[in-house]
């Protein structure tokens, strides 16, 4: 039990879309890991920039911008739903579940094998975004998730005086 790793899960809009939630949860269940945060998030231009900023430069770079904030789909099915799971050597067992990059070259029962494709446009729809290792997994899951929004401490916090206004039930 020596390597507890965390990760950021994202299924994608073509998820949504697809009504895939359920299978794919299913299928991420067989690493028995624990999901430590969860919500259904709809993108922004900002938060979908910085999530793929390591891939600013490649060619496909807007085209996956667009993809990530469901553009195509539209309402309700431009969100993503976002999970952390943790557990013994995470990332690698959950990098297996979801296959490669690529769907067409994805493993054909991982998640991405399964239910990917690639679009006449060249876009790698592949369901579910997976951290590839500790490092990117801790910025990703700091990016999408606020300390308050976890069950476990996971990271070093502190506590500030935010004076901005703020939503509330009324
Ligand atoms: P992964 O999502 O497996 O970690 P990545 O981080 O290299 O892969 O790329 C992020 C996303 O960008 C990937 O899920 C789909 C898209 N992508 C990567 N390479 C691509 C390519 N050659 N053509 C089209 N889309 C690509
Ligand atoms: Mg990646």
């Amino acid at each position: 039990m020596g390597n507890i790793q965390r990760l950021l899960i994202l299924i994608k809009p073509d998820g949504v879309k697809k009504s895939l939630t359920g299978n794919i949860l299913t299928k991420l269940s067989e690493a028995k890991l624990t999901i430590i945060g969860a919500k259904a998030v709809k993108v922004s231009r900002e938060l979908a920039s910085e999530h793929y900023k390591q891939l600013q430069d490649k060619p496909f770079f807007g085209e996956l911008i667009d993809y990530i904030q469901g553009k195509m789909y539209g309402a309700p099915y431009d969100r993503v739903f976002a999970f952390v799971y943790q557990g013994e050597d995470a990332i690698a067992r959950m990098r297996k579940i979801a296959g490669a990059t690529n769907p067409e070259e994805a493993d054909a029962v991982s998640i991405r094998g399964a239910y990917g494709r690639i679009t006449t446009k060249g876009v790698y729809e592949n369901v579910v975004h997976c951290s590839s290792d500790p490092i990117e997994a801790e910025r990703e899951i700091k990016l999408w998730f606020n300390p308050e929004e976890l069950t476990e401490n996971v990271y070093p916090v502190k506590t500030e005086k935010i004076t901005e206004e703020k939503k509330v039930w009324a």
